[in-house]
């Protein structure tokens, strides 16, 4: 048995055309189904719908041979015990840095100010102040970001972005990029060993879907 874990939304959505590619095809629609673990057309396939940030964890474990997370949950996480081999090149949307537009990002920057930032990426907004030499207090978030500036629990953000409309909405500016982001297919090390004749061919079919755009 092949488990491959997807989360719920837009991964499940345009994960579909590439799991139809490799010849699978979900019994059940977990928008619409409560259950966790959906069957397909092949016996030997089953896919588990789970949480966006619980993918890489399923993976590490082998609880799942495969799975499809952003990059952003995959620098969260670590990446520990599985593999990365292919972009898939959907999900995509920027990591950037956002704030009022009554802050004047660059100039604290350019001052050496200690900024707050609130964020639910630690790891990934640690490292990119860090590596530019800005002090950051960071604040953990689980979501909705774009208020804590609104309402002074931060000066900045570090959120995805893909339209601008949420940053729009709230009266936010984009001051900073930080990396751009897709969606990739991880692998547990183990199950490659072990499961390589099933697997494989998964991937080249998954691999020619994605070239073939
Ligand atoms: O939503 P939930 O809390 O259940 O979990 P999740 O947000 O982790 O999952 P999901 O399905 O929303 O996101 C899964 C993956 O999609 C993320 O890990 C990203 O790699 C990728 N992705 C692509 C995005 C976006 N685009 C995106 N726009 N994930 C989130 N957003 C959010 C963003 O955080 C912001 O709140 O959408 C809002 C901005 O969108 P725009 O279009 O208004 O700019
Ligand atoms: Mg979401």
């Amino acid at each position: 048995m092949i488990t491959i874990a997807l989360s719920k939304g837009r991964i499940f959505q345009e994960t579909l055309p590439l799991l139809e590619a490799a010849g699978i095809i979900p019994r059940e629609d977990p928008e619409k189904s409560r259950k966790l673990i959906i069957a397909t057309n092949r016996p030997d396939v089953r896919l588990i719908i789970i949480r966006a940030t619980d993918v890489p964890t399923y993976v590490q474990y082998g609880a799942a041979d495969l799975g499809v997370a952003g990059r952003d949950v995959l620098i969260e996480h670590g990446g520990e015990g599985m593999y990365q081999p292919l972009d898939l090149n959907i999900a995509r949307c920027k990591m950037m840095v956002a704030a009022h537009p009554a802050f004047d990002y660059q100039q604290a920057v350019r001052q050496g100010a200690r900024l707050r930032v609130a964020t639910k990426y630690l790891k990934t907004a640690r490292e990119y102040f860090a590596a530019k030499g800005v002090h950051v207090d960071l604040i953990k978030l689980y979501g909705s970001m774009e208020l804590a500036p609104l309402v002074k629990l931060a000066d900045v953000i570090v959120d995805l972005v893909s339209s601008g409309n949420t940053l729009k909405a709230n009266g936010l500016v984009a001051v900073a990029d930080i990396m751009d982001i897709s969606s990739r297919l991880v692998v547990n090390q183990a199950s490659l060993k072990l499961k390589r004749a099933e697997i494989q061919p998964m991937l080249d079919s998954f691999a020619s879907a994605v070239a073939a755009g």
